[in-house]
């Protein structure tokens, strides 16, 4: 049996359920409402002391993080592989995934939080003395010191600067990989499509297309995943318009379209 421990808007969520539909694999859903703190239970700390989602269990194995979740589906369930034959390919999904670790997962987050999820905090947590056991309420220093940032300075955190840069240059890129290929990977859709389009929908979710005005075949690319089944099972079905009406709300500065 599987089970996926997830959440409907998370982008690393969003890219396992994407892997799961594409090969019309059954899961069980074990949502967590990350607002309310559900990662932090004692009983899920057991099954990812990290207190982080997505966790895939597969009879009983636990596996973590998102992207070797990806690469472990791909490599169980071999109908519909993503991973592509051409070994030269498959490094190339490698490469794009791990970008993904090494700096461009932290940053949508602080690109949402500093644009629009701030606000929500601030709503939920009103007092001084509310906000100050919201933030003291979370079990890592270090995420606590990123989320004090992020809600009390919102689009003047430096750390919002950083995140924009970064995704900048994605984009620069990934419209250099799709400038003649329909598919990140020239050889077909793969695992690098699926690993970057809720991040890519997240930008778009935040208002934030201007980003790829220049590029219209991110657009292109952004429509032809869309009509994959899997974006309509692993992504569209999961949807929380309450989430994406706050993110329609962000309040972006224009020193972000320079
Ligand atoms: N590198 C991890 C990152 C996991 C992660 O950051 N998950 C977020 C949701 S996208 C989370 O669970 N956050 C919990 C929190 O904000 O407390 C992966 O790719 O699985």
């Amino acid at each position: 049996m599987i089970e996926l421990y997830h959440n409907d808007m998370s982008v690393c969520a969003q890219k396992v359920r994407l892997v799961l539909a594409h090969k019309k694999i059954a899961w069980k859903s074990r949502h967590f409402n990350l607002r309310a703190g559900e990662q932090f239970t004692p009983e899920f700390l057991k099954i990812n002391p990290k207190a982080v989602i997505p966790v895939l269990v597969h009879d009983g194995a636990v596996i973590t993080e998102s992207n070797v979740i990806c690469y472990y589906l791909d490599e169980v369930f071999k109908e519909l592989r993503l991973m592509p034959d051409d070994l030269v390919d498959r490094a190339q999904v490698r490469v794009w995934l791990t970008r993904l670790d090494a700096g461009l997962h932290e940053h949508i987050a602080v690109i949402s939080f500093c644009l629009a999820f701030r606000q929500q905090i601030l709503t939920r947590y009103a007092t001084d003395e509310a906000l100050e056991s919201f933030f003291k309420n979370i079990p890592d220093t270090a995420r606590e010191v990123v989320m004090r940032d992020m809600v009390i300075n919102g689009t003047a955190s430096p750390r919002l600067k950083l995140a924009i840069v970064a995704y900048k240059k994605l984009l620069a890129d990934l419209a250099t990989a799709l400038k003649s290929s329909e598919w990140i990977i020239d050889s077909g859709l793969s695992l690098a499509d699926f690993a970057y389009l809720p991040y890519v929908e997240r930008l778009e979710q935040l208002q934030l297309t201007g980003l790829w005005t220049d590029y219209p075949q991110i657009e292109n690319w952004l429509q032809r995943v869309r009509k994959t089944s899997a974006y309509q099972v692993g992504m569209q079905d999961w949807h929380n318009l309450d989430y994406i009406k706050i993110m329609t709300e962000a309040d972006v500065p224009l020193w972000v379209f320079d």
